[in-house]
């Protein structure tokens, strides 16, 4: 039995209210790395998604950011982020989501990303639109840089790793209109799908990050891939790139031609 997208949406709202609770509370913060935090909020959210999607779809295999793969029968996935944006919301920082997607077969089928303090529940089915509320979801027609409003992010070992996307915001940020670093993948790509910002790319996210998100975007007319343009993101870290099509192909030469230049050694 699979879950219809209500089931989906119920199971964010179910995670985000948890979150609500903990937000501006005390919290307990711990060191995924040194920049990488979890809380007790991730936790508990976790936990609620787990124990709903086994109680009433037993045996379906779930990829969760804090507890990992949980094996199952047949071809249903589902993919958790139980809090995208923790360090937000460790800080404070009222920019944080949850993120649900079910996958069959390795194709994302629905996803939801939720606000839980905008109350905003961007979702979608494959096939049947992106939606937030009763509000049809279509990415912005930016089809120029100096037109578009873009958003990215960083990766946690941003300190260590020269590959840390720092030269690609380089390149872009002084040939676009504005830059903005919001901190929820989830939500960067359910604000494309809203056309509240033209473009996004990101390096070295995982699938839980974006699976909900890359769906939302492709339901709203827009290009939602790998950064090399593959359209898998289900199998392993992935680099990502969102927009409509014809700015998707002007961010996709500009990133190739930053990294030409970087392998060139120019
Ligand atoms: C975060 C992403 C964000 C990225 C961070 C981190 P988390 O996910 O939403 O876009 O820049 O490095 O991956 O860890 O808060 O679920």
């Amino acid at each position: 039995m699979y879950p219809e997208l209500n089931d989906v949406l119920a199971l964010a709202r179910g995670a985000g209210a948890i979150l609500r609770d903990f937000y501006e509370g005390p919290l307990t913060v711990e060191h995924k790395g040194a920049v990488d935090l979890v809380t007790e909020a991730d936790k508990a959210s976790e936990a609620y998604l787990l124990g709903e999607i086994r109680r009433r779809w037993p045996g379906q295999a779930i990829l969760a950011e804090e507890s990992g793969v949980h094996t199952g029968e047949g071809e249903a996935l589902w993919l958790v982020d139980p809090l995208d944006g923790t360090t937000n919301f460790a800080h404070g920082l009222p920019i944080f989501s949850v993120s649900v997607a079910f996958a069959v077969g390795g194709v994302v089928q629905l996803g939801v990303v939720y606000d839980p303090l905008r109350e905003e529940a961007f979702c979608a089915a494959r096939g049947a639109g992106a939606w937030l509320g009763a509000r049809r979801l279509q990415v912005g027609a930016a089809s120029t840089l100096v037109d578009s409003l873009l958003v990215t992010g960083f990766p946690y070992d941003q300190g260590s790793n020269p590959d840390n996307n720092l030269d690609y915001f380089e390149h872009l940020v002084v040939r676009s209109r504005g830059m903005r670093r919001l901190g929820s993948a989830a939500l960067d790509l359910a604000y494309v799908a809203a056309g509240r910002v033209d473009g996004y790319w990101e390096i070295r996210l995982q699938p839980w990050d974006v699976a909900a998100g890359m769906l939302l975007v492709a339901e709203a007319g827009g290009l939602a891939t790998r950064l090399n343009g593959e359209p898998d993101v289900l199998r392993g870290p992935c680099s990502v790139l969102a927009a409509n099509p014809a700015l998707h192909g002007l961010l996709r030469q500009e990133i190739d031609a930053v990294r030409a230049q970087a392998e060139s050694g120019v």
